[in-house]
């Protein structure tokens, strides 16, 4: 048994489903772990503000620029949330920032995908979030106390993008034949990267089993995929559009959609910075960064002179 007395009083608290804290001793693998999805999941709550940013300014209505503005400003809110929870292990926000920027840091591969038209604010909300809430329902309740703290408010409002995002489909399917076209195109681009987001098969997972032992992972990466395409199936034909995978079938005896191969040699080559936007998301959020040194340096230069007049 190569497991330090400390490290089994962990686990066994783990499987009474306690939750650790911040100040808890846990084990170094169990830290760098939470550090990398947490801090992976920030980031890719502040990038994935940018291919919605990007239709604010074009959006059809009064009423659905204020519905995106808000959508789009949640997500920053989550990014922060959770930079937050990974700062209680240890880490600072500097740091993952500068990972982020340097390229070295991972966030999710669907923001790597381009909008090309207003049907995909609709797509993203649907699809995006909705996939984003099957895969985060479960880490409200993961071993990480400030993690799943984090997520139930986040949860909450990824349910109102889902929704939002449906309504802008149910919208553009009821409308005109050119309007229904531009669903079914939005459909097409999104359906395969949004379930890439789950991961990789359970059968090349290497994070997978060490991380259901620690219940940071209550359910495999498969396992929610089949959930979201089972969900969102009945969804697209209630459209009236049709799922781009000529494999689809419907089992009866199982009760789940049974579905084609992802391409995973996409999926790796977007991991290793070469999907369509990858160079691109990067270089907004560095130069957004670069452009916002002025005010982190007047908030510093306020924070001190406080200072010196308290010790005054
Ligand atoms: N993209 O061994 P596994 C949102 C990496 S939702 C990029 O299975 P793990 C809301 C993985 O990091 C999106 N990389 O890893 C929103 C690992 O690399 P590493 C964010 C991926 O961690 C909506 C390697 O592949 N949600 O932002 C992806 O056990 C609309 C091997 O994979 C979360 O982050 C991917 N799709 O399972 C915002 C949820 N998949 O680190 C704006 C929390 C895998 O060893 C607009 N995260 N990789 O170098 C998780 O649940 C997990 O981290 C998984 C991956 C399930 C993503």
């Amino acid at each position: 048994d190569d497991m330090g007395q400390e490290e089994r009083a962990f686990q066994a608290r783990i499987d009474e489903g306690i939750k650790i804290e911040a100040k808890d001793w846990m084990p170094d693998a169990y830290r760098k772990t939470l550090i990398r999805q947490i801090s992976q999941h920030a980031h890719s709550e502040i990038v994935g503000q940018l291919p919605e940013g990007n239709w604010v300014t074009r959006a059809p209505t009064l009423k659905r620029k204020s519905i995106l503005l808000a959508k789009i400003q949640d997500e920053a809110g989550h990014g922060l949330y959770l930079y937050s929870a990974a700062e209680t292990l240890g880490v600072s926000r500097d740091d993952l920032l500068a990972a982020l920027h340097s390229g070295k840091a991972k966030y999710s591969s669907i923001f790597n995908y381009p909008t090309l038209s207003w049907a995909d604010m609709g797509a993203i909300g649907w699809l995006v979030d909705g996939s984003a809430i099957i895969n985060q329902i479960p880490l409200c309740r993961c071993s990480y106390g400030p993690y799943a703290r984090a997520m139930i408010r986040v949860c909450k409002e990824e349910s109102f993008h889902a929704r939002q995002g449906y309504d802008i489909m149910m919208s553009l399917c009821k409308g005109t034949p050119e309007q229904k076209a531009m669903a079914q195109d939005a459909l097409n681009r999104w359906w395969w990267p949004s379930l890439m987001m789950f991961g990789p098969s359970d059968a090349a997972s290497v994070n997978s089993a060490q991380s259901a032992q620690w219940r940071i992972k209550l359910f495999s990466n498969d396992e929610l995929r089949q959930r979201m395409v089972d969900q969102t199936v009945p969804q697209i034909e209630y459209l009236g559009l049709t799922v781009p995978d000529p494999d689809l079938k419907f089992n009866a005896e199982t009760g789940h959609y049974e579905f084609g191969e992802i391409d995973w040699s996409e999926f790796n080559n977007v991991l290793k910075g070469n999907g369509p936007c990858n160079r691109e998301r990067l270089q907004t959020r560095v130069k957004a960064y670069e452009d916002g040194a002025w005010f982190r340096d007047a908030l510093l230069a306020y924070a001190d002179k406080q200072a010196a007049n308290k010790a005054a």
